[in-house]
């Protein structure tokens, strides 16, 4: 059987190869949510950049979507074991929500904050480089609400909880600071394959 991973960009020429420890791949793409699923209208949408406590810049949705607009294709993964081949996305990515602030690296850790209170914590460098977006769009339609809508970030080299949904920030911090999962258990940084799933591992 031929399928469509086998010839996705990510393909080494074996998909087993693309599949982290203890994985299995699925078609469809379940909901993950810790509460009940926000309403975000795009006129209030706002997309705050802090340096600590100290907001550096504000965008609205109009203003965030004339950033650049940068497509990938990537396989994603969720720590409940299900992963997901050759997703494709369209968004602006970290690199480009950091350059229109005129900010480089006021320090290396990252938090990224979200209308239902969730947060995550993924270090700067995994952010950038290309490594990560605030998503607009999947498979070329605007993001479902319940994936996160109209906006998420995606790092998609990490555990899908870092993926933070419904964002509404980005704010460097100090030091390494536990987010919503990470705070209850989950690993503080979440390497797939390195099987990162909880805390001690
Ligand atoms: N704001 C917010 N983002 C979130 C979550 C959440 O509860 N709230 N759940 C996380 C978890 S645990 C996972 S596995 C993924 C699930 O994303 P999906 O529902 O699009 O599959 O979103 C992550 N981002
Ligand atoms: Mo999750």
């Amino acid at each position: 059987m031929v399928t469509r991973g086998f010839f996705g960009r990510n393909s080494g020429g074996n998909e087993a190869d693309r599949i982290p420890p203890g994985q299995h791949v699925v078609d469809h793409w379940p909901v993950l949510t810790a509460g009940p699923t926000p309403r975000i209208d795009t006129a209030e949408w706002k997309f705050t950049l802090k340096i600590g406590p100290r907001p550096v810049k504000v965008w609205t949705w109009s203003e965030f979507n004339a950033l650049p607009q940068t497509k990938v294709t990537r396989d994603i993964h969720c720590v409940t074991t299900w992963s997901k081949l050759d997703t494709n996305w369209e968004g602006v990515t970290v690199d480009d929500i950091l350059a229109d602030a005129g900010v480089e690296r006021p320090s290396d850790f990252v938090l990224a904050h979200c209308f239902d209170g969730y947060s995550s914590n993924v270090p700067l460098a995994d952010l950038t480089s290309g490594k990560a977006m605030v998503a607009l769009k999947y498979e070329g339609q605007p993001l479902p609400r319940d994936h996160g809508g109209p906006a998420r970030l995606l790092v998609p080299h990490l555990y899908f909880w870092k993926s933070a949904k419904w964002i509404n920030g980005l704010q460097f911090t100090e030091r390494d600071e536990p987010g919503f999962w990470e705070l209850r258990g989950y690993h503080i940084y979440g390497d797939p394959w390195r099987e990162q799933r909880y805390t001690n591992d």
